[in-house]
């Protein structure tokens, strides 16, 4: 039976289970969300998950929710596709690092921050230190990041838990340089994942979506869920 997967359009937790899903290819029904209709505070979906966000999974009745343990349980409970926590226990143990470095550094120390200041600060207005500060901190892990590809993604050529992690955080880097050109945070991350050679620059509707290399279901599932944009 498929599983059911929650979703809301741009948002970078729930890219890392959509790509993990495909790259796995694993059966799914994709139940897309809208934030702008709280449909992820309605009732029925809390029902679901208390906490009222995606990624949310529900398997065969089980349901699971925090985009990092789901790509641990999708991994263990699935045999197909790729193996997003790859090799013997060090390999593994490398994986989890960079994906908790990228969660703690990148995301919550650099993107975070600025995507607060820029588009959630209200009548106050950003706060150009704190931009500066946290722009020069995703520049700094960025060039990071790119030291530890090996080849094409992080543990070699195929596509694993910090691919799923890093590719929505570059995207999402786009898209705020998409709106506010000032950051230019572009400029740090084109040589830095394989994802961005594959994903056209200038569609902000295609860069609020996962990359279409991943998806080799076809447009289906894409037209599908395209429904509602979130626009950052
Ligand atoms: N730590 C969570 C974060 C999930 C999260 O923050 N999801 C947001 C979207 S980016 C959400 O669902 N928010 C609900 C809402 O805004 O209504 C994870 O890794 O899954």
């Amino acid at each position: 039976m498929a599983l059911d997967f929650y979703h809301g359009h741009g948002s970078p937790f729930s890219w890392r289970v959509w790509l993990a899903l495909e790259a796995k290819k694993i059966p799914y029904e994709l139940k897309v969300l809208s934030f702008q209709n709280e449909d992820t505070k309605k009732p029925e979906f809390k029902a679901v998950n208390p906490r009222g966000q995606v990624p949310t999974i529900v398997d065969d009745g089980y349901a699971l929710w925090e985009s990092l343990a789901i790509l641990e349980y999708l991994d263990e409970r699935f045999a197909s596709g790729a193996k997003l926590y790859p090799g013997d226990a060090a390999s593994r143990g490398r994986m989890r690092r960079l994906v908790a470095e990228m969660e703690a550094y990148l995301y919550r120390e650099g993107v975070s921050p600025i995507v607060d200041e820029l588009f959630w600060s209200g009548d106050k207005g950003p706060n150009p230190e704190i931009v500066a500060k946290a722009r020069d901190k995703v520049r700094d892990e960025l060039e990071y990041m790119a030291k530890e590809l090996k080849g094409k993604f992080f543990a070699g050529d195929s596509l694993t838990a910090a691919d799923c992690v890093m590719a929505p955080l570059l995207q999402y880097c786009k898209r705020i340089t998409f709106r506010k050109p000032e950051t230019k945070l572009l400029q740090h991350i084109y040589k830095a994942h394989a994802f961005l050679i594959q994903t056209p620059r200038e569609s902000t509707v295609a860069d609020a979506e996962p990359p279409s290399c991943v998806f080799d279901r076809g447009l289906a599932v894409r037209q599908q869920g395209c429904n509602h944009v979130f626009h950052l």
